[in-house]
């Protein structure tokens, strides 16, 4: 793929970028999407699934979709995309996964500094006395487990609608993607916030914005650089660029 000179000078110059990802990043390794026509909203209401009130209302059928969604992430493996990015880590002085995604799956390419906004399918806690449980120790539960401390319903460590990010990951990704020279905005619909603002606060102190994306989404008009195409195809390809200009 050739890319414009302006991306081709940034990259030369960059000292710190910053990936911020979304459900499109892991498709290529079987994970479904939210939105769209295969995402998982197509099928499942977020409504009844995706927020502490239809936990507490049937906690059975949530602890369910997510048994559901952890098997398919357990069964998965990094993509192309997941490790092209762990391998750019050669080029620039610093490099950063901000991501949305809870599949854990930056973490298992290799990536060293990974800011997940929205939890990791791999933690549970107890809603009464926080105790944190990993899922393996949950395994043999049919329906959803009790904390073995206090009784307490156990849920899924990822943040729901309505609930806020954790404070420490979300306020240091922010701060990351205000002081990048290059901020890649990967497979998001960007929608969704607070995360959604992780572009707009690196755009707006200066940072060189790409998107890529299979398709346009509600960023691409104010972006810097658009890259329509798989991220496993398209981030690749921006290796190989960097290896020949660095
Ligand atoms: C490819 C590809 C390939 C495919 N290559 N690309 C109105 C306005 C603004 C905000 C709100 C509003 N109404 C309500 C809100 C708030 C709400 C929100 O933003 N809602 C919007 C939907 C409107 N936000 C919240 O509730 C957040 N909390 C909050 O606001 O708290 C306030 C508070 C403060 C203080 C105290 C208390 C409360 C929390 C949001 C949590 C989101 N959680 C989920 C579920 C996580 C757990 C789980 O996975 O089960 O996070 S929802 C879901 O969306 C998930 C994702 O991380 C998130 C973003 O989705 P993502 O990653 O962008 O996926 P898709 O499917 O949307 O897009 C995939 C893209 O990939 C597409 O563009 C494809 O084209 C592309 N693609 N294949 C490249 N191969
Ligand atoms: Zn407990």
């Amino acid at each position: 793929m050739d890319f414009r000179d302006d991306f081709v000078e940034k990259l030369k110059n960059a000292k710190s970028i910053v990936f911020f990802t979304g459900a499109g990043i892991s498709a290529e390794s079987g994970i479904p999407t939210f939105r769209g026509n295969e995402g998982l909203w197509k099928k499942f209401k977020p409504e009844e699934l995706a927020s502490f009130d239809a936990f507490i209302r049937n906690p059975d059928l949530v602890w369910e979709w997510y048994t559901y969604r952890r098997k398919i992430v357990e069964e998965a493996k990094p993509n192309a995309g997941h490790l092209a990015i762990v391998e750019m880590e050669k080029y620039f002085e610093d490099v950063s996964v901000i991501t949305q995604n809870i599949d854990n799956l930056h973490n298992r390419a290799g990536s060293k500094n990974v800011y997940e906004l929205h939890g990791n399918i791999e933690r549970n806690y107890c809603i009464d006395c926080k105790t944190y449980y990993s899922a393996d120790e949950l395994e043999n539960w049919s329906g959803a487990p009790r904390c073995k401390m206090c009784e307490g319903l156990i849920r899924p460590d990822v943040v729901w609608f309505g609930e806020p990010l954790p404070h420490y990951v979300f306020s240091t990704a922010e701060a990351i993607a205000k002081n990048s020279d290059i901020c890649f905005v990967v497979g998001t619909s960007a929608i969704v916030y607070p995360a959604a603002y992780i572009p707009h606060s690196a755009k707006e102190n200066g940072s060189y914005l790409v998107e890529i994306n299979v398709e346009p989404t509600e960023i691409s008009h104010w972006v810097d650089y658009s890259l329509i195409g798989k991220s496993g195809v398209i981030l690749p390809d921006i290796l190989n660029q960097l290896e020949k200009i660095k």
